[in-house]
């Protein structure tokens, strides 16, 4: 019995879930059991938090005016890590803009920042090392020029500033400025601006150019990595996959997020200012709209949702565990917080996480991998955190078993991270929402283990009553628990914004070898079955 296909939904049960959608239509929006809470206010002009990945757990804020300071132990040191205020244009989009610690920042100490320059309001990318005598000051006199680009207006400078899972730095540059990039730059592969620029920090002085750049050999500018950009604020490679994450701001009407895969993309062109997201602007100037050569965002909103996006990262952190795997994003005229992943048919698929009614400015990370935002107007920094009142259910996974579990019962949760039940469960970062017991249109969730010795090496859930019974008579399972509850899909599909969590297992030889997995997560689930499980479906409906 390899339960396959053994999901299925009787005719009454069908009848009652059709006249419960009809209800449901028009009943509020379940959100994610997600809350932000304050961190700490008074960081004026807070425009990047970064951590320096050398383990500590401070983070560097950065003050577009053009300082960085170390935010330690729920507080802002007094004196500045870096200040180069006196350097800096400050004012509207210029300033002090973005901080990239060296992956080998523990031993080499180098961190590269992008600013405006006082006097012209070109960018400067600069690198500096962290003083000799006090960790907690950057050394000012170590301050070195890698790369300057004159700026024809004051907008659009980009500035966001990362390293990659390939050790280059990444920069993102704006158009230019003034509006619909007058002098067409982003399609000009002899300008710098409205791209995303990748150098070699370490390969020469001051730079090398990485051979994989697509002018690397000559056509175009060799710093550049991507072009057809209009002012890619905030960007961010998500510390699990690598896979490269771009907020580009729109013009007047399509906001876009746009999206490559770990070690691809380079030379990919996104479209600007032929294209403003999955728009036409008619403004010409590089291939025509729609074309092949354009690579399109993977997520878009419109100015009736916000009008200016903030690129933010993908959660990896463990105090959230339903947002594991999501990539987050917000408006920063709306205060609108999206939380994004691709569904078990790989398409992408967001929903609105917060109304923060705040001018969010930028999102940062932890060592933890804990997700921070800050208000640039106000200084306020936040954090996201688990609405503790709300249930969810947790996997755990035992490697010396090969077997995967679930549980939404919180003191089985805190046994098996205590290390108090049998073998070594650890979480695996995934988990979703489950429905309260008192919660309309929701079934019980019975949990199935295999008879040691006799059936599969397996938990097994199920929210189809039928199945349960039929379990419950079997001699391979064991009944342990009524687990969560849950909605039934229809037709394989759940009614959003309740999301399906999808079922497979594995290719055993034996029976005793059947495992299960049950996942939310849509990218996972395809991996699975790229590596040869068994895809079943959706099982249930997560909140
Ligand atoms: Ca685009």
């Amino acid at each position: 019995m390899r339960l396959r296909g053994c999901l299925f939904l009787h005719g009454f049960l069908v009848a009652a879930l059709a006249s419960l959608a009809a209800l449901l239509a028009n009943a509020a929006i379940a959100a994610l059991p997600v809350k932000s809470e304050l961190v700490i206010g008074g960081a004026a002009n807070t425009v990047d938090i970064v951590q320096a990945g050398d383990g500590s757990a401070q983070l560097y804020v950065v003050d577009q005016a053009g300082r960085i300071r170390i935010l330690r132990g729920g507080a802002l040191l007094a004196t500045p890590f870096l200040d180069i205020s006196s350097l800096v244009t400050f004012g509207g989009e210029q300033g002090l803009l973005g901080v990239a610690f060296h992956p080998q920042f523990a031993s080499n100490g180098k961190f590269y920042i992008d600013y405006t320059r006082a006097g012209d309001g070109a960018t400067v990318i600069a690198s500096f090392r962290v003083s000799a005598i006090d960790h907690d000051r950057a050394d000012p006199a170590s301050r070195s020029e890698l790369l300057t680009i004159a700026q024809p207006y004051a907008n659009h400078n980009g500035g966001a500033l990362r390293f990659g899972p390939d050790g280059y730095l990444y920069i993102g540059m704006g158009d230019g400025g003034s509006g619909n990039d007058p002098e067409n730059r982003a399609q000009n592969p002899q300008e710098l601006l409205g791209k995303i620029l990748r150098i070699d920090v370490d390969g020469a002085v001051p730079y090398a150019i990485p051979p994989g750049n697509p002018f690397a050999a000559g056509g175009g500018r060799r710093e550049i990595f991507a072009t057809g950009l209009r002012n890619p604020w905030r960007f961010g490679f998500d510390r699990v996959t690598g896979d490269f994450y771009i907020g580009d701001v729109g013009q007047n009407a399509v906001e876009e997020i746009d999206f490559l895969p770990k070690g691809q993309g380079a030379g990919t062109n996104f479209g600007w200012r032929v294209m403003e997201g999955n728009l036409c602007t008619n403004l010409g100037g590089g291939p025509q709209c729609g074309a092949a050569a354009f690579t399109p965002p993977i997520l878009t909103y419109d100015h009736g949702q916000g009008c200016s996006v903030t690129g933010g990262g993908v959660y990896r952190g463990r105090k959230v565990p339903v947002l594991y795997g999501r990539y987050l994003y917000a408006d920063y005229c709306s205060g609108r917080m999206w939380a994004a992943a691709r569904d078990g048919n790989g398409v992408w698929q967001t929903e609105v996480l917060l109304e923060t009614g705040h001018q969010i400015g930028t999102f940062g990370e932890d060592g933890d991998g804990e997700v921070y935002w800050a208000d640039l107007r106000n200084g306020a920094i936040h954090r996201l955190i688990a609405d503790p009142a709300a249930p969810i259910a947790i996997e755990y996974f035992n490697a010396a078993l090969g077997h995967y579990f679930l549980t939404a019962f919180p003191e089985e949760a805190a046994a098996l991270d205590g290390g108090a039940l049998a073998g070594a469960w650890k979480r695996t970062g995934h988990a979703f929402a489950v429905w309260s017991a008192n919660e309309f249109g929701t079934v019980d969730v019975c949990r199935f283990f295999g008879k040691p010795g006799v059936g599969p090496n397996s938990h097994f859930y199920s929210g189809n009553p039928q199945e349960c019974a039929k379990l419950a008579t079997s001699p391979l399972w064991v009944f342990e628990a009524i687990g969560f509850r849950m909605r039934m899909p229809a037709n394989d599909a759940c009614s959003p914004p309740a999301r399906p969590v999808y079922r497979l297992y594995n290719n055993p030889a034996t029976l005793a070898q059947v495992n299960h997995r049950f996942t939310v997560d849509g990218t996972t689930y395809n991996a699975m079955r790229g590596a040869g499980w068994i895809g079943e479906g959706v099982a249930f409906c997560a909140k």
